[in-house]
């Protein structure tokens, strides 16, 4: 029929094989496939059909490498209409994932059935698009509208027992052969004599719909989006499947999607998509790189952090020790971790049954002779580089060869704690983000000496507990801290030039910040960064850069933990609320380092917040830290809340070109301050050529 697509009959089943790896995404080839396969089997003697798909899933969504580049023919809603308008029974076996324009071509056929294992989703809004093949009109039509639209906004999968719950999956299959299931059940539907059931025959009554549904819809997805135009779209489709015909509504949805796929917000999230997979590859390292056994992890440190990291193994069922220097400690670290699971299974997001698993596989100690048989030792004990060192010499006399030794500094130099060992190529740093069970974000530093196998497996690793990983060299701070500094720098600079705290947040998180850097520092403590600047004695502090922050603490206003730092806090609800004794203080720090104050425009907090991180990235890319500007993106979306809908730090400074990023930068070092504003080489040197980061990168994979 097509290299990627085959056709047969079976036993009077006419089977249709998808088989395009890596997904069985919906390229030009494979829709042209199946739209061949259907005409052909309303022609010979099948009795039913049955659609599947060979390798490790279902077909995984539209080929996304195609966005943006003119349309091919056969388009996916063609196909669409030929499986429903079929005049044989089309049947879905599913496996794996049946995502985006995948579940789409499922939902056109008359039944569904799937393995246990399989999950069902309509991804589409992480892309910044909706599902723009019938997935708006057909989803309401059998799930309700609600569920609907809790799915296609969150654009999560669902596994096969809660689809079928929904009405996706007409039947969950039992036993591991796929195919011959999935003819057992089509002969079943033909022996039964079943309808040819299709999701366009269905209407919802409007009446159905409480009155202002979706205006407290769209209000609550406003809250959460963003800078996100897709959410509200979706919402736009779904009331036209409830309101309109189905023809009309499949109208509105193409019309919602084509307007999507070309905004600036899909461009930057689809940048993201393949950012992240790519981050995951490092560069030079074959494929075939064999990887060490890990079955069981150690964590030195049972604190908020080694708590956190704890549960992320547990969690994929890898037994973990966590080690504390006193059994108080180690009751409180196993403490906490209790507390954290007991808060999700009262939030109804896990069992009971599942949380006395995890815990069973967690257990403490205080004796380093007890980590003779780990496969890995993640350190997450204070930053203090003392202690850290002793904590390596002593891994390094009782760990098994081989063992990997990491830590989760998130400043020291990973190379001096390699040292402190007689196996550096076994030292790797794996700097998770707090809270450690949340945070999505794994920075994997390589030491100078780190082996190539011990960094495939911590990549690998890194995967399997749910991270998205990307790596780092050794530096001060690695990619994410390091670049943070500038930023911080300038919020605390920009308070002393007459914006106020409230002024510097909006700005932030109207760009679509999670939230803005000084409501940050409230929420992580103001005495982390004073410790931290204390403890760095060996680089001269200017105080324009940190006096209010270290006037704060010194007034005890610590952040949201003592209910007032840079703002006032309500103690019940924890809202934010300006504080005028914080606004005079400001000025009080200006007056005495001779700072004038000015009126500052929202333009200009803007630029000095995110051309640092740029200008900054810019070296780290240089100097060979990051391996891509697409991994700088990734570390800035999954573990500082950068905007999805902005791709990035780098991506963003793309989208807004080089040149005037290093004019901005220029003309902030002649009248602002020199030392802080040398526009970085890289960066220079692109802006005259009028090239791109993401030039650099292809000129550099
Ligand atoms: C849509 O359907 C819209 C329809 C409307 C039409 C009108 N296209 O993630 P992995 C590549 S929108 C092209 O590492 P996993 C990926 O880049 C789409 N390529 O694997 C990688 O390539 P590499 C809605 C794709 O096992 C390789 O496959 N669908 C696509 O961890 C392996 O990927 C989605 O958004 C694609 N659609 O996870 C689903 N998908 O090896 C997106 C993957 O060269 N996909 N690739 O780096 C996923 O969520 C995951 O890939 C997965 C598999 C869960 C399917």
């Amino acid at each position: 029929m097509s290299n990627v697509v085959s056709y047969e009959v079976v036993d009077k089943i006419g089977v249709i094989t998808v088989d395009s790896p890596p997904v069985n995404a919906l390229s030009q080839a494979v829709r042209e496939g199946i739209l061949n396969a259907v005409t052909t089997a309303q022609n010979d003697d099948s009795e039913a059909v049955v659609l599947l798909c060979a390798g490790r899933t279902f077909i995984a969504g539209a080929d996304i490498t195609e966005f943006g580049k003119p349309p091919l023919s056969p388009s996916l809603p063609e196909v669409i209409a030929a499986i429903e308008s079929s005049n044989k029974l089309v049947v879905a076996a599913i496996h794996g994932t049946a995502l985006g324009g995948g579940l789409e071509t499922a939902l056109a056929c008359h039944y569904r059935c799937a393995v246990p294992s399989a999950k069902v989703g309509l991804p589409e809004v992480k892309l910044g698009i909706l599902p723009g093949a019938g997935g708006t009109q057909r989803v309401p039509r059998i799930a309700g509208v609600k569920a609907a639209l809790d799915m296609i906004t969150a654009g999560n999968p669902v596994p096969a027992a809660a689809a079928s719950d929904m009405g996706l999956i007409d039947e969950v299959l039992s036993g591991d052969d796929l195919k011959s299931a999935a003819l057992t059940y089509a002969k079943d539907l033909v022996e039964s004599g079943a309808l040819l059931k299709r999701i366009r025959d269905i209407s919802i009554d409007p009446a159905s719909v409480e009155p202002g549904f979706f205006e407290q819809y769209r209000k609550k997805l406003a809250r959460r989006a963003r800078g996100q135009i897709a959410p509200d779209a979706i919402v736009t489709c779904v009331e036209a499947a409830v309101n309109k015909p189905i023809d009309e509504g499949l109208a509105v949805e193409r019309e919602e999607f084509t307007k999507l796929i070309s905004s600036p917000e899909s461009k930057a999230m689809r940048h993201a998509f393949f950012a992240e997979r790519e981050a995951a590859k490092i560069k030079g390292l074959p494929k075939d790189t064999p990887l060490r056994d890990i079955n069981e992890v150690a964590i030195i440190g049972g604190g908020t952090m080694g708590g956190g990291i704890a549960m992320c193994f547990a969690n994929v069922g890898i037994p973990v020790k966590l080690l504390e220097i006193s059994d108080e400690a180690l009751e409180r670290g196993l403490g906490i971790i209790r507390k954290n699971y007991s808060i999700t299974v009262k939030k109804g997001r896990m069992s009971e049954a599942d949380m006395a698993k995890r815990l069973e596989l967690i257990s403490g100690t205080t004796s380093y002779d007890d980590l003779s048989s780990v496969d890995l030792v993640i350190e997450a004990v204070f930053e203090n580089p003392d202690i850290k060192l002793e904590v390596f010499g002593k891994l390094d006399s009782v760990c098994k060869p081989g063992a990997i030794l990491a830590t989760n500094t998130s400043y020291q130099d990973v190379n001096l704690i390699a040292e402190a060992t007689k196996r550096p190529q076994d030292v790797v740093g794996m700097h998770f983000f707090s809270p450690a069970n949340v945070m999505k974000l794994l920075e994997v530093v390589r030491g100078d000496k780190t082996a190539d196998d011990v960094l495939a497996t911590v990549m690998k690793l890194g995967k399997k507990i749910g991270k998205v990983c990307a790596l780092s060299r050794v530096c001060y701070g690695f990619i994410g801290n390091r670049m943070l500094q500038g930023y911080g720098r300038q919020a605390h600079r920009l308070l002393l030039d007459g914006a106020t705290p409230a002024q510097v947040d909006a700005v932030a998180e109207k760009f679509g910040m999670a939230m803005g850097p000084l409501a940050v520092g409230d929420l992580a403590g103001l005495d982390v960064g004073y410790k931290a600047r204390q403890a760095r004695t060996d680089i001269k502090h200017d105080p324009r850069n940190h006096c209010v922050a270290t006037a704060l603490v010194e007034m005890d206003r610590l952040g949201q933990k003592s209910g007032a730092g840079y703002y006032k806090y309500d103690p019940e609800t924890r809202a934010r609320q300006s504080d005028p004794e914080v606004e005079a203080l400001i000025k009080q720090k200006a007056a005495e380092l001779g700072v004038e104050q000015r009126e500052i425009s929202d333009e200009e907090i803007l630029d000095r917040l995110f051309f640092p991180l740029i200008n900054e990235g810019a070296r780290i890319l240089e100097e060979g830290i990051a391996q891509r500007p697409g991994d700088i993106d990734i570390v800035y979306l999954y573990g500082y809340g950068f905007p999805v809908a902005k791709g990035g730090p780098m991506f963003y400074a793309d989208q807004v070109g080089l040149q005037r990023v290093y004019d901005r930068i220029c003309e902030f070092r002649d009248t602002l301050d020199a030392d802080s504003w040398q526009p970085a080489p890289l960066l220079e040197k692109l802006a005259k050529e009028g090239k791109t980061f993401a030039d650099w990168a292809q000129e550099n994979a």
